[in-house]
């Protein structure tokens, strides 16, 4: 039955409401604590492990959920997802983006989601889990999504949260140490040396204190173990390791973090503009124009029109 009342509201109202991030880019999504200041009381600090780990396992749990995860980088109450909605191996030009980069649903069900899984583990990291909630309540996640449309600035995007991490630590190191006011107003460098009196080195820290943690997708590959339901035999299987805390991450600015992230973050497919140019070297290339839309073949894998693609 037609509900001429439901297509009215939906057209007038609901879907002018809907945004979708542009295709064929990157999506960095950036998952937040809400008031950590607070529900963090009681946590250890200036950096409490467990609270760390289990920001580490949720964000694994959370990216093994999530179509085109690529990696993640946590620091403090946040984490920031990578996404890319392309094949790197540039088999297909027409792949697609995890609820086709719906906006609303991207955030809610990213937040939801994290916020779920961050409760659902909270007990197995943190001890007296059930005064922390009396007192507290759940632990609520905000979400923001944006795209980025080239690899050297989603490089200096981790590079600024790694950045920020590492802000972040100084100040909570001065901070376990001295008063705000005695703090006030101070740089990095003296907060360090104010630590330093205290007979601490800041360098002297743990790594995923002062830089962060990745998750990332380990391709290597491993046995897996199976049972057959049919003869009940035991099986092995070669699989990748699959979602991975990676143990000590580099500083991303230095030679061995830039070469890291770049390992981890693919390209996009390139695209030769010229007609018919079918060298090996480019991924892809446009073999005609014709109607007024660019037809895409690959030398290695055939012909994709980007015309069939859906543009509504
Ligand atoms: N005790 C403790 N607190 C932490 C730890 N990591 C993050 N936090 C807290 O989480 C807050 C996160 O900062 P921010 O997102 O700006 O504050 P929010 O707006 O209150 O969530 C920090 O200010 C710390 O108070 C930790 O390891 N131990
Ligand atoms: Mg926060």
């Amino acid at each position: 039955m037609r509900d001429s009342l439901g297509d009215r509201i939906k057209e007038c109202y609901e879907n002018r409401c809907r945004f979708y991030l542009p295709r064929r880019t990157y999506t960095v999504m950036r998952i937040d604590g809400r008031a950590f200041s607070t529900w963090t009381r009681g946590l250890k600090r200036p950096y409490d492990e467990a609270f760390q780990a289990l920001m580490d396992t949720t964000t694994k749990l959370f990216c093994s959920k999530v179509q085109g995860a690529v990696c993640a980088y946590t620091q403090s109450d946040e984490v920031s997802i990578l996404l890319v909605d392309f094949d790197p191996e540039g088999k297909k030009l027409t792949t697609s983006a995890w609820f086709d980069g719906n906006v609303q649903k991207l955030c809610s069900v990213g937040a939801s989601m994290f916020t779920s899984i961050f409760n659902d583990q909270v007990g197995d990291f943190i001890k007296d889990t059930d005064q922390l909630l009396r007192e507290r309540g759940p632990a609520v996640f905000d979400t923001r999504v944006f795209i980025i449309p080239d690899i050297v600035e989603v490089y200096n995007y981790f590079i600024w949260r790694q950045n920020d991490a590492t802000r972040n630590s100084i100040q909570s190191a001065a901070y376990s140490f001295y008063s705000d006011k005695e703090c006030h107003g101070k740089n990095c460098s003296e907060l360090q040396e104010m630590i330093f009196q205290k007979g601490q080195n800041w360098n002297d820290y743990p790594v995923r204190f002062k830089r962060g943690g990745f998750i990332y997708y380990d391709k290597t590959a491993t046995v897996g173990n199976a049972v057959n339901k049919k003869t009940g035999e035991e099986i092995e299987f070669e699989r990748p390791v699959g979602w991975s805390i990676y143990p000590e991450i580099p500083v991303l600015t230095s030679q061995e973090g830039r070469s890291w992230m770049f390992s981890l973050i693919p390209k996009l497919p390139e695209i030769s503009y010229k007609e018919d140019d079918r060298s090996e070297e480019q991924d892809w290339y446009i073999s005609k124009v014709e109607n007024g839309v660019a037809t895409i073949e690959s030398v290695k894998y055939g012909t994709i029109s980007s015309s069939k693609e859906k543009h509504d």
